[in-house]
């Protein structure tokens, strides 16, 4: 799979984490190596986990979560997130570089998503501090009634390898807020940013044990994670077809489960669009990350009237975009995570050439660089039931559609078994707001795409997953509800009736 090797003693080593000791592949010593996609090199070396290690690893998050982690209060759990936010700036310049060299994302927009680590753990602070359960008026004069927000114990938390440490910091800062330990399982491409990771939270205070992190592959590793009886939940992202056997797995032993899943989604430019605006944002949607985001938004569906005016300015758009180096600051785009994906992507690009979508822009291979890249493409002519309109291609691949009227738009948006994203595009106050409520799609954005926060709740529809990530709402995933129920009149009860 790599075209060159370094001498293995050039090789950086990254021990995996188990109950705050950095270790080896506990039965096998077996390693694999990570490889850096500018360069198609291997550049660290990391241990090859299996059963015996989640098992180990299981172990030590649960007796941190009934050890030391319960004896944290939610204000004590505040104290040492808003830490951790602290140290993730302080290092931001070494966790960014990881993750640009690991998974081949642009520095600068790696340094961002850093920044947004550190966001999230300020917020769900927050939460740890402010989360309460509720008193709850019933029938009866003489109960108190009230409810706890208990942790839901020991968390499976499975990430890919597009952003790697900002989806992981999605599962941790809540699951810490909420009082619950981890197990983290990042993608065998990317591995490097969870371990860095861990020194960083044992600074800022979380007990030895409450995070570990265990590298290796799905199969071996995920799959041991998502059928251990000791996991009480598993947070994953990934594709949807992993987030499945996941769920199936997950199952046998009614351990909860949220999933964060893959998307087709939507970007509608309406004739009331500012045009500006709109060939700006489906820019955005569609090439960032080389397109491996799970929201990218893949299917333009843009009004007739507009269609040849926009078209024409993404292609002078995408043909203008800087393909390169992901550390070098001119970069706009860099290369694709693997060998796999490049592949993959390709075969999405020949297909729907076969399909008879017209290619209008890309759709090769960038001549004199020698990582993953693939060129901005842009197809026209797209038939909702092509391939390239219903599957997810995780690379930087557009899709366009004509629409005449709205609820032929509303019609082709809904046209996927996906629904985590949709962007909108129109000045039109009454038609944003119907259109937004007629999307079937986890996130709307309206003259916008692609905004965060880790105060609003993140998911989609359909077979984009299951669940919410973010927000107030996902402390309920981390957590089991209890209801107390206390007589107060110290009376006695006839027992054979239920009044
Ligand atoms: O994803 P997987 P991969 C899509 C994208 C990409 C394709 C494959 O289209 O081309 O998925 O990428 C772990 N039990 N997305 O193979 O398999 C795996 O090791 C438990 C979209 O990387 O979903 C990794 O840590 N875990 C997506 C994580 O699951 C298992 C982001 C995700 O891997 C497992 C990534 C198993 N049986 C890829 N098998 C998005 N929508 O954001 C694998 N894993």
């Amino acid at each position: 799979m790599t075209a060159n090797k370094l001498a293995d003693s050039q090789l950086v080593t990254l021990p995996m984490l188990i109950d705050g000791k950095a270790v080896p592949a506990a039965d096998s010593g077996r390693t694999f190596d990570s490889v850096d996609p500018a360069s198609q090199m291997p550049w660290a070396r990391v241990p090859d986990g299996d059963v015996a290690d989640v098992d180990a690893a299981v172990a030590a998050a649960r007796a941190a979560l009934t050890g030391p982690w319960s004896q944290t209060t939610g204000f004590g759990r505040a104290r040492v997130l808003r830490r951790i936010a602290e140290l993730v700036m302080r290092d931001i310049d070494h966790l960014a570089g990881l993750e640009a060299r690991d998974s081949g994302r642009l520095l600068r927009d790696a340094e961002a998503q850093i920044t947004f680590v550190a966001d999230w753990f300020q917020y769900f602070a927050g939460l740890a501090e402010t989360v309460t359960g509720q008193t709850i008026p019933t029938d009866h004069l003489d109960m108190l009634v009230y409810t706890e927000a208990v942790p839901v114990g020991v968390v499976g938390a499975i990430v890919p390898w597009n952003a790697p440490l900002l989806l992981l910091a999605w599962k941790v800062a809540p699951a810490l807020a909420a009082g619950c330990t981890i197990v983290v399982k990042p993608s065998d491409y990317t591995p490097a940013t969870a371990l860095a990771l861990g020194p960083i939270l044992a600074e800022a205070g979380v007990p030895d044990g409450a995070y570990n992190v265990v590298t290796g592959f799905g199969p071996a590793v995920g799959q041991a994670i998502t059928a251990h009886p000791g996991v009480n939940k598993v947070a994953f992202t990934g594709s949807t077809a992993t987030g499945i056997a996941v769920g199936k797995s997950a199952v046998t032993n009614l351990t909860r489960v949220t999933l964060e899943l893959g998307g087709k989604s939507a970007q509608l430019v309406f004739e009331d669009a500012d045009p500006e605006a709109a060939l700006n944002g489906v820019i955005n949607g569609i090439f960032i990350g080389t397109g491996q985001t799970c929201i990218a938004g893949s299917r333009l569906l843009v009004h007739e009237s507009l269609h040849d005016e926009l078209v024409a300015g993404l292609i002078a758009r995408a043909k203008a975009i800087r393909i390169g180096s992901p550390t070098d600051t001119n970069t706009q785009m860099g290369p694709l995570v693997n060998g796999i994906q490049h592949a993959a992507v390709l075969e999405h690009i020949a297909v729907a050439r076969r399909q008879g979508a017209t290619l209008a822009c890309g759709g090769g291979i960038p001549e004199g660089l020698t990582g993953w890249y693939v060129e901005p493409t842009i197809f026209t002519d797209v038939h909702p039931e092509m391939d390239i309109a219903q599957k997810e291609v995780f690379g930087p691949v557009l899709a366009v559609m004509k629409f005449r009227t709205e609820e032929e738009a509303i019609e082709l948006a809904n046209n996927t078994k996906f629904g985590l994203a949709a962007g909108i595009w129109s000045q039109n106050v009454h038609r944003a707001h119907r259109v937004a409520r007629a999307l079937r799609a986890g996130t709307v954005w309206v003259n916008t795409y692609r905004a965060y926060s880790p105060a609003a709740p993140f998911g989609g529809f359909g077979h984009s997953g299951i669940g919410r990530e973010n927000g107030l709402e996902v402390m309920r995933a981390y957590s089991e509800t209890k209801t107390v129920w206390v007589e107060t009149a110290g009376a006695t009860r006839d027992p054979f009736s239920i009044r």
